[in-house]
């Protein structure tokens, strides 16, 4: 009988500890709009291994890639509302919801790749961290996506002459648009997914992407003139819904973010490869690059949307000046 008891008080402590653990262990979902084989995607998926590796399987996190749980817009809403706990976001996307996000897409405000990454590692980096935070993504790391051009279907970009008259697909924000229209083009904000039809079917003349997803896509194949504008250097994030994040403690948080870091040191290094063999693979193909000897009237057009952007948001004119001073 008293066997029996101290069992069943055993059982029942079992019963306790084992609810305990599902109570704290979390079965997360994250959003990727890449195909497979593309650096984000591969990152992604191991920053899931590392994830479930570092929290000794009390976070797992099951990948949803190709844009499968909807367009990029929507995911970011579905990260903020708590719907979906991650998500692999271009920065572009995030900025109508943060400003302080929306500082890097300012045309040209990156002078590279390298200056961009010593931005977000500083100060301003922490500003465009806080300001995201405060709308419900937590970035836990940065991922790198290039520089983006313009591509189109029927000539070289030399000039902002050029691109007059044409219709060019932008991401969904207001800061593309304004770009597109001072170079005298038609913007035209669209979902990623859309890209392709619209380009073979010249619902848009053009569109401006990095050689990855320029590649991926296969919007090569429909767009054939690439053009060296480089006009847009947008970090990307490994993103956490902040609820999500701020629910952990502090020993599992550093977990989560030691494995989102380690993720885009895989990332930056898988990136770096692609960009030259994505670009290899379409010059093959036949795609005619390129360079545009002279930026200048490129970047002197964009003044009206620095302007926009500094009296939407005067208090960010410190942001700008701190990136535009860095080194
Ligand atoms: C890619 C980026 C995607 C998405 C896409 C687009 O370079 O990685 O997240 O923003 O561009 O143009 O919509």
């Amino acid at each position: 009988m008293f066997h029996f008891k101290k069992r069943s008080l055993i059982g029942a402590a079992l019963v306790l500890s084992m609810l305990g653990t599902a109570a704290t262990a979390a079965d997360w979902r994250g959003w990727n709009i890449h195909v497979e084989g593309y650096p984000n995607t591969v990152a992604m998926d191991k920053f899931a291994e590392l994830l479930s590796e570092k929290t000794n399987g009390e976070i797992t996190l099951q990948m949803f890639h190709g844009g499968t749980l909807g367009s990029q817009p929507d995911a970011i809403e579905q990260v903020r509302l708590g719907a979906l706990e991650i998500g692999n976001f271009n920065l572009g996307p995030i900025g109508p919801i943060a400003a302080e996000a929306n500082v890097v897409s300012l045309p040209f405000i990156f002078k590279d790749v390298p200056h961009m990454f010593r931005v977000l590692n500083g100060e301003g980096g922490a500003m465009i961290a806080e300001g995201m935070a405060a709308k419900g993504l937590v970035p836990l790391a940065w991922y790198d996506a290039g520089a983006r051009s313009f591509y189109n279907g029927t000539k070289p970009i030399n000039t902002p002459d050029d691109v007059s008259g044409m219709k060019v697909r932008v991401m969904n924000n207001d800061l593309y648009s304004g770009m597109i229209s001072e170079l005298g083009g038609n913007p035209s904000p669209m979902a990623f997914a859309e890209v392709y039809q619209s380009l073979k079917t010249g619902v848009v003349d053009g569109a401006e992407n990095n050689w990855p997803s320029y590649e991926s896509t296969g919007h090569y194949e429909v767009a054939g003139y690439y053009s060296l504008s480089q006009h847009l250097i947008i970090p990307e994030c490994v993103c956490i819904n902040a609820d999500a994040y701020n629910a952990l403690s502090d020993e599992m948080k550093a977990a989560v973010k030691e494995a989102a870091m380690e993720s885009a040191a895989l990332q930056q290094e898988l990136w770096a490869a692609r960009e030259s063999s994505s670009r290899e693979m379409v010059e093959k193909a036949g795609v005619v690059t390129n360079v545009i000897d002279d930026k200048g009237p490129f970047q002197e057009a964009m003044v009206p949307v620095y302007e926009a952007y500094l009296s939407a948001n005067p208090d960010l004119r410190p942001l700008v000046e701190l990136i535009q001073a860095t080194e």
